[in-house]
C-alpha cells in the first residue's frame, strides 16, 4: 500500500462526535513517549500528529483519514503519571469504551518501546485484544536505539512472551527501517475488516430473502 492522501479529520473523546463514514478504524496504541504520534507522521510522511517533548501530549482521540478509504485513530498514550487523576480516569474510561464498543474498529497497532519491552499496562492492553478477538500488529519503537543482538533479544523475548504468531516488527523514524512492513500489516487489517462487513451483508440479504 502507498500512502496517497491524509485528511486531519478533527480531535474526539465521545462517541457521539466521532467521524460518522462507515470506513474501518486502526488505532494507534501504547504508553505515552512510546511514538505514536511520531510513526503516524513518518507513515504519514507528513507533520500531522503532534509531538512534543513531554509525554502526555496525545489527550484526545485524533482521527487522520487515509487514502480516502480507512481511518488512522492516534489513541492518547497511557501510564503517564503526571496527569491529574480525574483527567487520566476520564481517559481511560473513554479509551477503553473506545476499544470495547466500536464497531468500526479494525484493529490495533500496539507499539512497545524496544529497549525496555512491556509495561504491566501494555500487557493488560494485550490481554484484552486476546479476549476480544481484535487484530492486532505489535511494534518495537525506536529500533536506532539499540544493537543488533538487543533487538533481536528483544523480539524474540516479547514474542513469546506475548503469545504472538510471528515476532513483532522493529521500526525506527529516524533509520527508517520497518515502514514498508508497517503499512503492508495495516492495509491487510483494513481489507480483512471490509471482507468481513461484506459477509456479514451478504448473509443479512441472505437471510432476508429466504424470509
Ligand atoms: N530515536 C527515536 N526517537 C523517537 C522515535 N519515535 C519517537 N521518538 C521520540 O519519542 C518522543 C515521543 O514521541 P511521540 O510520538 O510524541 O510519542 P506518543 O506515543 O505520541 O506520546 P503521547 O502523545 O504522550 O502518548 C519524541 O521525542 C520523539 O521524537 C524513534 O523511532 N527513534
Ligand atoms: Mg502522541
Amino acid at each position: 500500500m502507498e500512502i496517497q492522501s491524509v485528511t486531519f479529520k478533527g480531535s474526539f473523546l465521545k462517541a457521539s462526535t466521532r467521524p460518522k463514514e462507515w470506513f474501518p478504524h486502526i488505532a494507534i496504541a501504547g504508553r505515552s513517549n512510546v511514538g505514536k504520534s511520531s510513526l503516524l507522521n513518518w507513515l504519514f510522511r507528513q507533520n500531522m500528529a503532534k509531538v512534543a517533548k513531554a509525554p502526555g501530549k496525545t489527550r484526545t482521540l485524533n482521527f487522520f483519514l487515509v487514502n480516502r478509504n480507512f481511518y488512522m485513530v492516534d489513541l492518547p498514550g497511557y501510564g503517564y503519571a503526571k496527569v491529574a487523576r480525574h483527567l487520566r480516569d476520564q481517559w481511560g474510561r473513554e479509551l477503553g469504551a473506545y476499544l470495547s464498543k466500536e464497531e468500526r474498529l479494525a484493529g490495533v497497532v500496539a507499539l512497545i518501546d524496544v529497549r525496555h519491552g512491556p509495561s504491566v499496562l501494555d500487557l493488560e492492553l494485550q490481554s484484552f485484544l486476546t479476549a476480544s478477538g481484535l487484530n492486532r500488529l505489535v511494534i518495537l519503537t525506536k529500533g536506532d536505539k539499540v544493537g543488533r543482538s538487543k533487538r533481536r533479544q528483544m523480539q524474540d523475548s516479547i514474542q513469546k512472551q506475548l503469545e504472538l504468531p510471528v515476532r513483532p516488527l522493529v521500526t525506527s523514524v529516524t533509520s527508517g527501517e520497518g515502514r514498508r512492513e508497517v503499512l503492508n500489516a495495516i492495509e491487510s487489517m483494513a481489507g480483512l475488516w471490509k471482507d468481513r462487513q461484506q459477509e456479514t451483508d451478504h448473509g443479512t440479504e441472505k437471510e432476508e430473502r429466504t424470509r
